[in-house]
């Protein structure tokens, strides 16, 4: 097989003095932080669609990189070559696992039975190369959002007959990720929404989109699929109004309809900060349920009120990701996986490596400052002392449940006037936060 990124070396470690564009500077995969090598913390992952089909086509022109990688495109040839594109260029980064849409393997047919052949035969020359090559799946999904018939959705359409549609394809999606062995399995409700209340029944949606998830989890268990299933919220865009709206909407559906054993929740920062939060925030609130799965790493742009989905180089951002990731103990069966593109300018192989490089060093000095942050306590501390209020006395019966509103009353007319709460220290902290990154 001959080499396709050719002139691109594999990419090694050269430490931060190094101005090779082709080499890491901080991500050292054998580097020992916390007790535990880089490459266990981040489990870096390509994102088949972005790297291997898109060519930067957007709304006012067309792509401009070339992904044809130099056979004739949407042919099985074509998918063949992306296959053998991905896994070289996987191994050149060091970056051990994928994830991938059912249609971003192989050019989707008219009729499903057909289309789930050539997903057999694109799958039979994965595994092979997977194992050629030491590389593993992060998670599988189902597109149910790119062909016509998803216009109203998937499992929140108003056909059943588009419903099953879904369910097939979520189906082979299925097989096709444990085939694969892969460790999770992903739905992100893109066109699970609506655009105007006047022809809507949201109840009835809602309940469809759960019981099209627990088809899922049963099919799936049934043939052994031992990993996560994940949602992954995002308000807006395609749809006007998406279902699974930020991390705390999709958490709250997922115990009213039964599924939180089986789902966890995949973030992803630019979806965060488009439902008007901070990555940080959606990353707390789904590891204080226990539902910290995986992450889409990304970065949206403040200025742009869509998913612009950049690579990672906010190194504020990725050192509070990193943070969070480590106070909840790190991934599961989660990772790292780069939904991100190349800005449509930056259109060669040469861009596809500078990106990958510039999100796995951006990640790698995140985990390092956040490691740090945790190493030096005084953040730590300082919120364990914030709340000592609780530790005893009545704060400590509040804590265990013991007291009545009406002894409360009482203990606050006794008291007559509290004392001001201590203060919040938002500068003070902030310049730790920013003396430990820079020092
Ligand atoms: C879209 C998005 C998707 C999901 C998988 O915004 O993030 O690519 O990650 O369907
Ligand atoms: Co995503």
């Amino acid at each position: 097989m001959s080499e396709i990124f050719t002139g691109i070396p594999k990419i090694k470690y050269e430490g931060p003095k190094s101005r090779n564009p082709f080499a890491f500077k901080y991500y050292d995969a054998e580097k020992i932080i916390l007790g535990k090598p880089m490459r266990e913390h981040l489990p870096f992952a390509m994102a088949w669609w972005h790297n291997m089909c898109a060519t930067g086509i957007d709304m006012f022109g067309k792509g401009t990189a070339d992904k044809s990688f130099g056979v004739e495109k949407d042919t099985m040839e074509h998918a063949r070559k992306k296959v053998d594109a991905a896994f070289e260029f996987m191994d050149k980064l060091g970056v051990e696992y994928f994830c991938f849409h059912d249609v971003d393997l192989i050019p989707e047919a008219d009729s499903i039975s057909e289309t789930n052949k050539r997903l057999d035969e694109i799958s039979d020359y994965i595994k092979v190369k997977m194992e050629q090559y030491g590389k593993k799946v992060l998670w599988g999904t189902a597109n149910l959002f790119g062909n016509p018939r998803y216009m109203n959705g998937a499992g929140s359409s108003n056909s059943a007959d588009v419903f099953c549609f879904a369910a097939a394809q979520i189906k082979k999606a299925l097989d096709i990720t444990v085939k694969l062995g892969g460790r999770g399995y992903v739905f992100w409700g893109g066109r699970e929404g609506y655009e105007t209340l006047l022809n809507t029944d949201m109840k009835f949606e809602l309940e469809n989109i759960a019981a099209l998830m627990h088809l899922a989890v049963d099919y799936g268990r049934s043939i052994g699929f031992d990993g996560d299933f994940y949602i992954e919220p995002k308000p807006k865009e395609p749809m006007k109004h998406q279902y699974d709206y930020d991390t705390a909407t999709a958490i709250g559906f997922l115990k009213q309809y039964g599924l939180d054993r089986d789902f966890k929740i995949n973030v992803e920062a630019n979806h965060a900060t488009l439902a008007g939060h901070t990555f940080r925030h959606e990353l707390r609130v789904a590891a204080i349920n226990g539902m910290l799965g995986s992450i889409d790493a990304n970065q949206g742009d403040l200025l742009l009120g869509w998913d612009t989905d950049e690579f990672p180089f906010d190194i504020y951002e990725t050192t509070m990701c990193m943070y969070e990731v480590l106070m909840a103990g790190g991934f599961k069966n989660g990772g790292l996986n780069f939904d991100a593109k190349n800005r449509r300018p930056s259109y060669t192989y040469e861009d596809m490596f500078h990106a990958f490089i510039l999100g796995m060093d951006a990640y790698a000095l995140g985990l390092i400052k956040a490691a740090a942050i945790i190493e030096d306590g005084r953040i730590d501390s300082f919120i364990n002392e914030r709340y000592a209020s609780y530790e005893s006395g009545i704060g400590a019966k509040i804590r265990a449940g013991e007291a009545t509103l009406e002894e409360l009353s009482e203990y606050a007319e006794k008291l007559g006037k509290p004392a001001l709460p201590s203060s919040g220290r938002q500068e003070y902290l902030e310049s730790i936060v920013n003396s430990v990154l820079f020092s």
